[in-house]
């Protein structure tokens, strides 16, 4: 006879279709223990939204093992309190406003330049292609690192990023993930002593001159907020786009809604986020032993919240598993604030700091796209695939258009 295997988050069938498995975890096991892990794994929207909400009960502690080695220092994340305060104001000034204005036309100006070659050819790999180097590009323009150096520091963002979001790593993959963060570090080094000298009105810059307890920030804190911004703005931003137009694609008739009417975007962004978040997993480390639903999380244990699965709570939204961008629960303008009611960018006091530029350069590289793509569709022969347990989408989206 055989034997049922218990349901493991590390199993293929988890990292082949997470969705597929959400709804069991949600019903029968909302606060699934996994042995291996020695961490629990929340599916419910009510019990990830307390969680994240109660940054005292459950703090972020578990990022100085899983990003300070390869950040090389603290994240804002990390931080609580008046320093918290502090620096996450300098951060979110260099997202919003006037800064966000200008890094609109920057974004738009590496898009039209990026899509060029393919437009002839009625053909894009838009991760690949388009996406994914556009994410770089786009976060070193708000650096005001060298472009010119995109794929050296694209190689070693890939190697600080599987550091963060593995969760199982070989000695070997993490002594090259290190390896990648020292060097980063080494090349920003120098970059900083610069801007030191000669401020320009890049983020680098604004770290630089900011002035913290009245004293400016040591190039070690400056080098963890770098490697934080490179991280967090790179990483979900070419998922985020494929992800749209994978739905979109799949869904006509909301695709050739939002051709003729691009104020849709927002919509299509935020319900894309909803169904399909970019960002699968956020940690947290319980302060104390605290009952949910049902279950007793131990002081100390690992607590990960799964985005996806609160998402798709029926208890949030209604028909879940649909794709609509015109869902009444959706509320888009709140969709980019701490009113949000899909987890996407966490909520609470660590929420995600770069909300409203993403949305704006979602938005900004879609509605440049879609007049240009014409009867955009999937490449004859390709197969749609989504990887990653932590952060998740698709590594390749072979496109054809006319
Ligand atoms: C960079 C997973 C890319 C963040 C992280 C160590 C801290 C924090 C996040 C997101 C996205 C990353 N966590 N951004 O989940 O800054």
């Amino acid at each position: 006879h055989t034997v049922t295997q218990p349901f493991s988050i590390l199993s293929e069938e988890f990292e082949a279709d997470p969705y597929r498995c959400f709804a069991p975890l949600r019903e029968r096991s909302p606060v699934h223990y996994e042995p291996a892990l020695d961490s629990y794994f929340l599916s419910r929207h009510r019990d990830v939204r307390r969680v994240l909400g109660d940054h005292a009960a459950f703090t972020t502690e578990t990022l100085q093992e899983r990003a300070e080695p390869v950040m090389r220092g603290p994240v804002l994340a990390q931080m609580t309190g008046a320093e918290h305060t502090a620096k996450r104001k300098i951060v979110v000034r260099a997202f919003t406003g006037q800064a966000l204005q200008d890094q609109i036309h920057a974004i738009r100006t590496d898009a039209a330049e990026l899509i060029a070659p393919f437009l002839p050819r009625g053909r894009v790999d838009l991760v690949k292609d388009f996406g994914r180097p556009l994410a770089v590009f786009v976060t070193l323009d708000i650096l005001g690192l060298d472009k010119r150096d995109w794929r050296q520091i694209a190689d070693w963002h890939s190697g600080i990023i599987e550091f963060i979001t593995s969760l199982a790593l070989t000695p070997e993959r993490r002594r090259h993930c290190l390896e990648c963060a020292e060097q980063l570090e080494g090349y920003l080094a120098p970059v900083i002593e610069r801007r030191r000298r000669r401020p320009g009105d890049d983020l680098i810059s604004r770290l630089c001159a900011a002035e913290f307890e009245g004293t400016s920030m040591s190039n070690r804190d400056i080098t963890a907020l770098v490697i934080n911004v490179l991280a967090a703005a790179t990483e979900p931003a070419d998922k985020s786009l494929a992800l749209l137009f994978k739905h979109l694609i799949d869904h006509p008739e909301q695709l050739a809604q939002v051709r003729r009417d691009p104020a849709l975007l927002p919509a299509a962004i935020a319900e894309t986020l909803r169904h399909t978040p970019p960002v699968q997993l956020v940690p947290r480390h319980a302060e104390q032993d605290t009952e949910i639903s049902g279950t007793i999380v131990p002081k100390g244990a690992t607590v990960f919240c799964l985005i996806g699965a609160a998402n798709r709570d029926p208890d949030a939204f209604t028909s879940p598993d649909t794709f609509d961008i015109h869902r009444p629960d959706l509320g888009t303008a709140r969709s980019f604030t701490a009113a949000a009611q899909h987890l996407a960018f966490g909520t609470g006091l660590h929420q995600c700091v770069g909300a409203a530029f993403a949305r704006a350069e979602i938005e900004t590289v879609a509605a440049l796209l879609l007049p240009l793509l014409d009867q955009v569709r999937h490449s004859p022969g390709s197969r749609y695939r989504e990887t990653g347990l932590y952060t998740r989408g698709p590594a390749s989206l072979p496109l054809d258009f006319t």
